[in-house]
């Protein structure tokens, strides 16, 4: 039986466990990435691990997500982050040089190599046939010191695209149908490979939309084959050498297969609060907007924004509309400033930003009081444009500059005839806004500059016999990490002081939790299904520990959360009959005896509900190294032992 492109790549990489579906593997990492607001933390853990340079093949960090600077706090950890990468071995892509993914992409990317980067969008590097995945700052601290990153052998889900996209839909509409059929907790333990004659239609930058969004499926990550259309976009990218074709067996086998006709889709949005929430254009046709932005690592290449300039051409951006815009890189701004594209975005009254993330994560922009905002990024959970009512539609570059024009949602379709949008040739290349590191002889004339705001991370405890807690918080289903522990412009600045940033923990459900969590002391959080879903963000994980959270309770996990948590040393427990889940309230007394004994033993758990005086069963389905993990009291205590 033949492999499929995902195996292939794993089984070069495995170094521990077997290629079973479900079971633990250990793979070896060739590159890293990390990004300014999960960054500071995966640096000190990684200083915290004494290892002096880096052993990946090549790890780079970027700096897009914190680049409002009002007050000292992001400049210092820009600061703090260089002076790090300097010492150690990394590469550093400055301020101003574009959204981690997209320069990750452009400048780094190799296909059949493993990437892990501490942001759930590291899949887009899927799009030129890596395995890429978004990981905690600990894991990528780990892989950086030559660790090994360990995630579930995955099942495989084969998406066979047929067909041809018809003119003004969008690689959005591929990945906004792809969430319509499996949800956001549909990817959860699946690689998502994309097979069929349709992938030869699709461009490096359209694939890499599809991988890059897959991240709201909850998938380990997305993937493409790599062809001759990979070729050529490496080629144009001065790095035809990186290239190596790669694609699946014939025969290969998949676990569920998706089929996807190109040719009959048709421009969609994800309609709030969810990514899966996804509808016709047609359906909303004519619904009055108030803001459109146009950017993201979802959609910022050079390829959305010559279809954006060619839609506003010559027009006028409606009066009762915002237009920002925020191309992905610096390689993209620069293009399209210099063939005039810029230019007909500005004449058309777009407000340009910077290139860097900016309003996808809440850094400024908010629209208005209950607005209605078109976005061509990849979220639009309840809140986290800054803007509490606001309504957030997720849509193609083509939707939300037609609508733009038009101040209402409208169908590109009725635009006419589209023009064929074709890359260059050779893109212009200059990496001066990526600092090398120091040579490893001199790295210790590099001294490491920290800001009064960087505060050391938590420290977990080994894990005691007996908790005694109360539920010190109940949440429903599908609970982000962006419920768990905000973003935003005035929060985000606190990402590398774990004591501030903790008074904001679950802000957005309830502004109490943080002040009775440390009240009580320790407690356990009681949650629905697809808890933890969205970001990587591992401060989800260590502001809850900050506050003494001991345990999370839930139907179901998100996979990275889940991770976040065991590196914290924070038990991972889900409902055995989630008919319990009714039977326990806020404030209940919660007492688990014999913890070590039972997680050393066992995959159930026992927990009796003082307050309410009843037994239950809880699973914690765990490896043996994740076991050990928690026993020890998370990822870096576990280290420090096995050293
Ligand atoms: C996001 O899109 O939510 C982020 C901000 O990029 C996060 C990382 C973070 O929280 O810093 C992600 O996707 O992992
Ligand atoms: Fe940045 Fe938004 Fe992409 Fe996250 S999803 S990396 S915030 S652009």
């Amino acid at each position: 039986m033949g492999l499929t492109l995902t195996e292939k790549i794993l089984r070069d990489h495995i170094i521990e466990g077997e290629p079973k579906k479900g079971s633990e593997i250990g793979i070896r990492i060739d590159q890293t990435l990390t990004q300014d607001a999960t960054g500071t933390m995966a640096y000190l853990e990684f200083e915290a691990m004494g290892v002096p340079r880096v052993k990946t093949e090549k790890s780079v960090a970027y700096i897009d997500h914190n680049t409002l600077q009002s007050g000292f706090e992001n400049a210092d950890d820009h600061r703090f982050i260089g002076s790090v990468c300097k010492k150690h071995g990394i590469y550093f892509s400055r301020p101003g040089n574009g959204i981690c993914h997209q320069v990750h992409l452009e400048r780094f990317g190799i296909p059949g190599k493993t990437l892990i980067g501490s942001d759930s969008h590291t899949p887009t590097g899927g799009g030129i046939g890596m395995i890429a995945i978004g990981a905690g700052g600990m894991d990528v601290a780990v892989a950086m010191g030559g660790g090994t990153y360990y995630i579930t052998y995955p099942k495989i889900v084969k998406v066979n695209l047929s067909g041809k996209l018809s003119p003004w839909v969008a690689a959005k509409d591929v990945i906004l149908e792809v969430l319509r059929i499996l949800s956001v907790k549909g990817g959860v333990g699946k690689v998502i490979e994309y097979c069929g004659e349709g992938v030869k239609t699709l461009s490096v930058p359209e694939r890499a939309t599809i991988t890059n969004m897959g991240a709201e499926l909850g998938a380990t990550t997305s993937i493409f084959p790599s062809d001759e259309i990979t070729r050529s976009f490496l080629k144009a990218q001065g790095r035809e050498q990186d290239y190596v074709p790669l694609s699946a067996d014939p025969d290969a086998e998949y676990d569920e297969v998706v089929e996807i006709n190109l040719s009959e889709l048709e421009p969609m949005a994800a309609c709030p609060h969810s990514p899966d929430n996804v509808k016709k254009i047609s359906e909303l046709e004519g619904m009055k907007i108030d803001q459109v932005c146009i950017g993201s690592c979802t959609n910022s290449s050079l390829l959305d924004m010559l279809k954006v300039a060619h839609i506003l051409s010559g027009k006028t951006v409606d009066p009762g509309v915002s237009l920002a815009i925020a191309p992905g890189s610096k390689q993209v701004l620069n293009m399209i400033a210099e063939n005039g594209a810029l230019s007909k975005m500005i004449d058309a009254g777009a407000r340009i930003l910077e290139s860097a993330c900016g309003p996808c994560i809440g850094m400024g922009q908010s629209p208005n009081s209950g607005g209605i905002s078109l976005r061509t990024f990849n979220r639009n959970f309840e809140g986290r444009s800054g803007t509490k009512d606001g309504q957030i539609y997720l849509v193609s570059p083509e939707v939300a500059a037609a609508s733009a024009i038009k101040g209402v949602m409208t169908d590109p379709r009725s635009l006419g005839e589209m023009p064929a949008f074709k890359l260059p040739e050779v893109f212009t290349i200059n990496d001066n806004m990526i600092v090398p590191p120091i040579e490893a002889d001199k790295m210790d004339t590099v001294e490491v500059l920290r800001g009064p705001n960087i505060k050391p991370f938590p420290v977990s405890e080994p894990l005691a016999d007996t908790i005694d807690a109360r539920c010190s918080l109940k949440v429903q289903d599908n609970i982000t990490t962006d419920h768990i522990m905000p973003a935003g412009a005035k929060i985000l600045p606190l990402r590398s002081n774990i004591p501030k940033i903790s008074e904001y923990c679950f802000a957005v459900c309830d502004e109490d939790f943080p002040k009775r969590a440390l009240e009580l002391g320790r407690s356990i959080i009681v949650g629905g299904s697809n808890y933890g879903q969205g970001s990587s963000r591992e401060h989800a994980a260590l502001a809850p520990l900050y506050l003494g959270v001991k345990a999370v309770l839930v139907k179901s996990f998100a996979r990275i959360h889940m991770a976040n948590l065991i590196n914290a040393g924070i038990i991972p427990m889900t409902f055995a009959n989630e008919a319990d889940y009714d039977r326990i309230d806020q404030m209940d007394e919660l007492l688990i005896e014999n913890v070590r004994k039972q997680i050393e033993e066992s995959s159930t758990l026992t927990i009796t509900n003082k307050t309410k005086g009843f037994d239950f069963e809880a699973k914690i389905e765990l490896s043996e190294r994740q076991r050990k993990m928690l026993l020890a009291g998370g990822l870096l205590n576990y280290t420090k032992n096995n050293a």
